[in-house]
């Protein structure tokens, strides 16, 4: 009984804390800031140690902190939301007053393969360019992408290489721009490896987001596999009601 009203007591405290609390994160202190410590939040709002850690793990779950062992717990960085619009990376970034940038990019051309030429219907002996590399924002991993472009589409793009922003290549040297995307999500975790270049724990969940882009003309111009840390991205929709849901 003592426990349930407790509980009653605390849950308008707690709420009371985890408002604050939300008011530092968004508000006071920046990504990486330390929060106040369990014991000085209890004896602040007059609750249990308990019930801060309880507010402290759902915010953690919510990816809006994070704790290091023995030293606290720290605003995190805020999350990317993507759109359903068709955008490039370096778009998403500067959208976002960050500064995109690329790690250790690897461009060759090889034959398309079973698979790849499947995705950019091309027969299997076909070259494509293929471009890996780690995105980064303001300098930090944020994605690792590989992409497939048909070299009949963009004849030497390998050689070339790459800097910037592919999709900005594709429109200004090779004249081809990206009309529809189909596109598929799915959730995955990192292996070591893609833990390492990502700077984040191994098997650290991910998103694995496939695209397949197509110009006006319904050419395939590019695949895409691209590998998003979950802890800084979100994928946000609008949906609507068809007519014949509306009933209820
Ligand atoms: C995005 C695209 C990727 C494209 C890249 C081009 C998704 C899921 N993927 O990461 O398909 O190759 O942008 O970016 O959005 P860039 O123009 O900055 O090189």
């Amino acid at each position: 009984m003592a426990e349930a009203a407790g509980n009653g007591r605390a849950g308008t405290k707690g709420a009371q804390l985890r408002s604050y609390l939300l008011g530092l994160i968004e508000g006071e202190l920046k990504p990486h800031e330390k929060l106040p410590t369990e014991r000085d939040l209890a004896e602040t709002f007059g609750v249990t140690r308990l019930t801060v850690r309880r507010a402290l793990d759902q915010l953690g779950y919510e990816g809006r902190v994070y704790r290091t062992q023995g030293a606290g717990t720290f605003v995190s960085e805020p999350r990317i939301a993507k759109s359903v619009e068709l955008t490039s990376f370096t778009q998403d970034m500067r959208a976002r007053g960050l500064i995109p940038g690329s790690l250790d990019t690897v461009v060759e051309e090889i034959p398309a393969g079973a698979e790849i030429g499947a995705r950019l219907a091309l027969s299997p002996r076909d070259l494509v360019a293929h471009i890996s590399r780690v995105r980064t924002a303001d300098g930090e991993p944020m994605c690792i992408e590989n992409t497939y472009v048909p070299s009949k589409l963009a004849p030497g793009l390998a050689a070339r290489g790459i800097t910037g922003s592919l999709y900005q290549m594709l429109t200004e040297t090779y004249h081809l721009k990206i009309e529809k995307a189909e596109q598929s999500i799915h959730a995955t975790v990192l292996d070591p490896p893609l833990a390492k270049l990502l700077g984040v724990p191994e098997f650290s969940p991910a998103f694995k987001v496939l695209r397949v882009a197509y110009d006006a003309k319904n050419q395939r111009i590019e695949y895409a596999e691209s590998v998003y840390r979950a802890d800084r991205y979100s994928y946000d929709f609008v949906i609507f009601r068809t007519s014949r849901d509306n009933t209820n």
